[in-house]
């Protein structure tokens, strides 16, 4: 099954995200905006794991979520990957958690990989949460710059979840299990 851990905002701070991002929507038609019930913080992508490997990764994941301290966070600034002139994906960027949450996405993809997924990224970790997609690099500069100011309400994590994602033409994200974030900091 194909599977991510990640961290699911509240209600409330998605809302926040919602009414920037509503404001904005309608000028940009060539992006693909994600559906807000399905935005997430991706700590770490596993892809496909094997049925039989769920076990030891929850056991694994569930070890590392809880070296980590709980942390308050908050949406903040834009910014697009690979650069805002030809993006690819849109994001929301992330305020508080910089001295740990790197160490948890490292953590969680390292114990992923012994119970059998597949090796960590090596690219940096660059937690966000992604408003949209365009297969064509887009100019998206300007729109970058407009949600760049944003600075939203500080929410608690203290959760990691296991997700599961089913393609196809209605994306749909099953979560799988959850562990606190029980370490002391
Ligand atoms: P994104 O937030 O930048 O889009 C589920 O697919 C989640 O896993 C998405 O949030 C996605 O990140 C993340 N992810 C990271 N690497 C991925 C990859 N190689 N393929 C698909 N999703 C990936």
């Amino acid at each position: 099954m194909r599977l991510f851990v990640a961290l699911s905002p509240p209600p409330e701070a998605l809302a926040e995200v919602s009414g920037a991002v509503g404001r904005v929507r309608e000028g940009w038609p060539e992006l693909r905006w994600t559906a807000p019930e399905l935005w997430h913080v991706t700590l770490a992508f596993l892809g496909e794991v094997p049925d039989d490997k769920l076990p030891s990764l929850s056991v694994r994941l569930a070890r590392a979520a809880g070296r980590y301290p709980p942390m308050t966070l908050a949406f903040a600034g834009a910014g697009a990957f690979p650069s805002a002139k030809r993006a690819n994906v849109l994001w929301l960027g992330l305020r508080g958690g910089e001295a740990t949450l790197p160490k948890l996405a490292a953590s969680l993809a390292a114990g992923a990989h012994r119970a059998g997924a597949r090796e960590p990224e090596r690219r940096r970790f660059h937690p966000h949460l992604t408003l949209g997609r365009a297969r064509t690099g887009l100019d998206l500069r300007e729109l970058v710059d407009s949600l760049a100011a944003f600075d939203g309400t500080p929410w608690h994590a203290g959760t990691v979840h296991l997700v599961r994602s089913h393609l196809g033409p209605h994306v749909r994200y099953e979560p799988v299990d959850a562990w606190p974030l029980a370490g002391r900091g």
